[in-house]
């Protein structure tokens, strides 16, 4: 057996992008496996319950799922060159935007990638060589296309619809010229070295906005700091990703009306879900969990209205924030919320959620807390 870690995962995956940049930059030795078929449909749901993808098998044979979990247990295992900021106010931010870029962008990072054919040649190559590494290439494409056809179904879901085209298509743009403005006067998300902030944003410019070939060249080609941060992001070297973060706890003003669209957007998500979840919880058995998706919510984005399908795995990395900002002691809770509060930050310490347990990529609610 390896004596390294393994990455089953592939480039072109939103989550493996997370944690494979984020491998690199602790210099954790690993063995970057693309997952095949076999590994995925079978040794992968035996060990996790779920047919999913990053997992991070270590040398003690456990099989991580959740890249959040997989940040979790590596920088308790590699506490050097740490991700996660040691002040409240940035401390707080990091989760918040790690909770933002995991589950906000989804929609985005489905829509530049299935809305444009031409990013499916690369598509069909990487997963097929992946996928069935030894088979022939008329296998692999139609192997491919099983797996297409699947994450195909579930685009209306996660609300990648014609007439909200033009509502995504905006909003992008927008928040690429903040995240590039943003990136022009500093190298990270706060400050000189990459946080969990970072981590989280990554996983939607790596494997699928910086990648493919659509978005890579209409999108992130244009903006030449976001791409400059894309690539410290990949290739971390202690040149470019090893300075400090921001000094005093400071938040940089440039990520003021990053943090203000989150709080706007990102919350009322929250709430949405949160309500969806509350209709119920009341009839709905104990220690079960709860279905993968619930019915559409409508939010904004941006000048205009989103609808999705609610999921509730998103309530349990807003908790995962909540939890970080209320293990602060109540001066430092004081400060973050100051600070937080003219951005619209109340918002988001406002939510009420029930207590949540992850199980896969769903979560069990405790009724009784
Ligand atoms: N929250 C999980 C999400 C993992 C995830 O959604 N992975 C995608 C690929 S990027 C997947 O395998 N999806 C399969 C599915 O949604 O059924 C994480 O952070 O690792």
């Amino acid at each position: 057996m390896s004596k390294k870690f393994t990455l089953y995962g592939w480039h072109l995956s939103y989550f493996t992008g997370k944690v494979l940049c984020y491998l690199r930059y602790k210099r954790i030795p690993f063995v970057d496996q693309p997952v095949d078929m076999l590994t995925l449909m079978h040794r992968i749901k035996r060990k996790t319950g779920e047919v999913v993808m990053p997992v991070l098998r270590t040398p003690d044979d456990e099989w991580l799922q959740d890249s959040s979990l997989i940040i979790d247990r590596m920088e308790a295992l590699y506490p050097d060159a740490s991700v996660l900021p040691a002040t409240p106010v940035q401390r707080f931010t990091a989760y918040l935007i790690e909770a933002w870029g995991d589950e906000w962008w989804v929609p985005i990072a489905m829509h530049t990638r299935w809305s444009y054919p031409e990013n499916y040649v690369l598509f069909e190559n990487d997963a097929g060589s992946a996928l069935l590494p030894k088979l022939p290439r008329f296998m692999q494409r139609m192997a491919v296309k099983k797996v297409a056809g699947t994450l195909r179904g579930m685009l209306p879901a996660v609300g990648v619809r014609r007439e909200q085209f033009a509502v995504m298509d905006t909003w992008t743009v927008n928040m690429l010229d903040l995240l590039d403005a943003h990136f022009a006067q500093l190298p990270f998300l706060l400050g000189g070295r990459p946080t969990l902030a970072d981590y989280g944003l990554v996983g939607t410019m790596y494997g699928h906005l910086g990648r493919d070939p659509w978005p890579a060249r209409e999108l992130v080609a244009p903006r030449v700091h976001l791409s400059a941060w894309l690539e410290r992001m990949a290739h971390p070297t202690p040149e470019n990703s090893g300075g400090e973060l921001l000094a005093d706890d400071a938040l940089a003003p440039t990520l003021e009306p990053i943090l203000r669209s989150i709080f706007t957007e990102f919350v009322p998500m929250l709430d949405g879900i949160n309500q969806r979840v509350s209709e119920i919880l009341p009839t709905f058995p104990a220690n079960k969990r709860l279905p993968r998706r619930l019915a559409d919510i409508s939010v904004p984005m941006g000048s205009g209205q989103f609808k999705r399908a609610a999921l509730p795995y998103t309530l349990w990395m807003a908790q995962r924030a909540l939890d970080v900002f209320q293990a602060l002691p109540a001066g430092e809770q004081t400060l973050v919320a100051a600070r937080l509060q003219p951005l619209g930050g109340d918002t988001f310490f406002a939510l009420d959620i029930p207590r949540l347990r992850r199980n896969g990529l769903r979560v069990v609610a405790d009724q009784h807390g």
